[in-house]
């Protein structure tokens, strides 16, 4: 039976969902509650991030080479922290950490699930009070239950994702994740400290007007991406026009609002970087989940993201997403 309340909170949403699978046994559902208590923690020092000597880098390069600011660093270890310290995980695998990292104590291996994460995407906008996120990727391992998980649980294929989410740090704080069964938004109540679900049931729109890239790097793009591009400068009324340009630099921003609003996020590869920059495990795949189960689409530019099978748990990826027509626009720029 269904509780028909008008407000539900992630924990309460999650439980519901858990009713209609009478032999699950909540480790999901355990999971998201960990993730959503990392989320708050870290909503609470991004929200003071002007105040605090918490702003700035840390004088340190991450395995990608990049500045590694300081709230990066406190969300990767909340993150951690909250997952180590709770029975769903048995191992965790950041954008911020060299290698994976396996809990291997007697709770944790008997853990079915490992997460990856990208604890702050878009940290270069964070001394400039631009929203930035939180992206998560839940795999079922393929490992032995009982014994430590291994690499082969998190180089797994994204189509094999159980769940996958992000939290958005932006003028409210929203966090958004998606099973088979759906994608839900939940906005943080600041009030009684709650995650509550605002977005049932999420669908991108089939279409939109908005195209989100770098311009910046126009010409490093391939012959394709640039007549794509031009494509959409050139669109007037008659023809599903016009489009706007709306490219924020903080890749959870400029989803989420596709998401909500229809529109198309494009990172290709450059001449310079082949593979782009942003990261298939912690970053793309996520995503690429997400609009999958919201009706949109997402690829390599070639393939679907969610085919691709990883080799090393760094590795990058063009990355094409949005709403199902303008990627078939995209796909059929020749
Ligand atoms: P980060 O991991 O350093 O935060 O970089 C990821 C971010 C994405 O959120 C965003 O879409 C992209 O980098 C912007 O990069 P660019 O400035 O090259 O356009």
């Amino acid at each position: 039976m269904r509780i028909n309340r008008k407000i539900q909170t992630l924990d309460e949403f999650t439980i519901q969902q858990m009713r209609d699978f009478p032999n699950a046994t909540g480790e999901l559902s355990g999971l998201l509650r960990d993730i959503g208590l990392a989320a708050k923690r870290v909503h609470v020092e991004v929200n003071k991030a002007g105040l605090v000597d918490i702003l700035g880098d840390a004088g340190t390069m991450n395995v990608q080479g990049e500045d590694v600011k300081k709230l990066d660093i406190f969300a990767n270890n909340q993150f951690m922290g909250v997952l180590r310290h709770g029975i769903s995980c048995a191992g965790i695998g950041s954008e911020e950490m060299d290698d994976i990292v396996v809990f291997d104590d007697e709770v944790s291996n008997q853990s079915k699930y490992v997460c990856l994460f990208d604890p702050l995407d878009g940290s270069s906008n964070i001394d400039v009070n631009v929203s930035i996120g939180t992206i998560f990727s839940v795999f079922r391992r393929v490992s032995e239950l009982g014994k430590p998980a291994t690499k082969a649980d998190f180089l797994q294929a994204g189509i094999k994702q159980v769940a996958a989410g992000y939290v958005i740090y932006g003028s409210s704080t929203m966090l958004v994740y998606a099973t088979r069964r759906g994608a839900n938004g939940f906005t943080l109540d600041q009030s009684i400290g709650e995650f509550t679900l605002s977005h049932p049931d999420i669908k991108c729109p089939e279409t939109g007007k908005m195209y989100s890239v770098n311009h910046g790097n126009f010409f490093q793009y391939n012959e394709k991406v640039k007549k794509y591009i031009t494509a959409c400068q050139k669109k007037t009324k008659d023809n599903g026009g016009p489009y706007t340009q709306r490219y924020i630099g903080s890749m959870v921003a400029d989803v989420h609002r596709n998401l909500i609003k229809g529109g198309i996020f494009m990172y290709p590869g450059t001449s310079d970087k082949p593979k782009g920059k942003l990261r298939l495990l912690y970053e793309c795949n996520p995503f690429a989940f997400i609009i999958e189960v919201a009706g949109g689409k997402a690829t390599d530019g070639n393939m679907r993201i969610l085919d691709i099978e990883p080799k090393e748990i760094h590795e990058r990826t063009p990355f094409f997403i949005g709403s199902r027509l303008m990627m078939e626009e995209l796909e059929g720029t020749e």
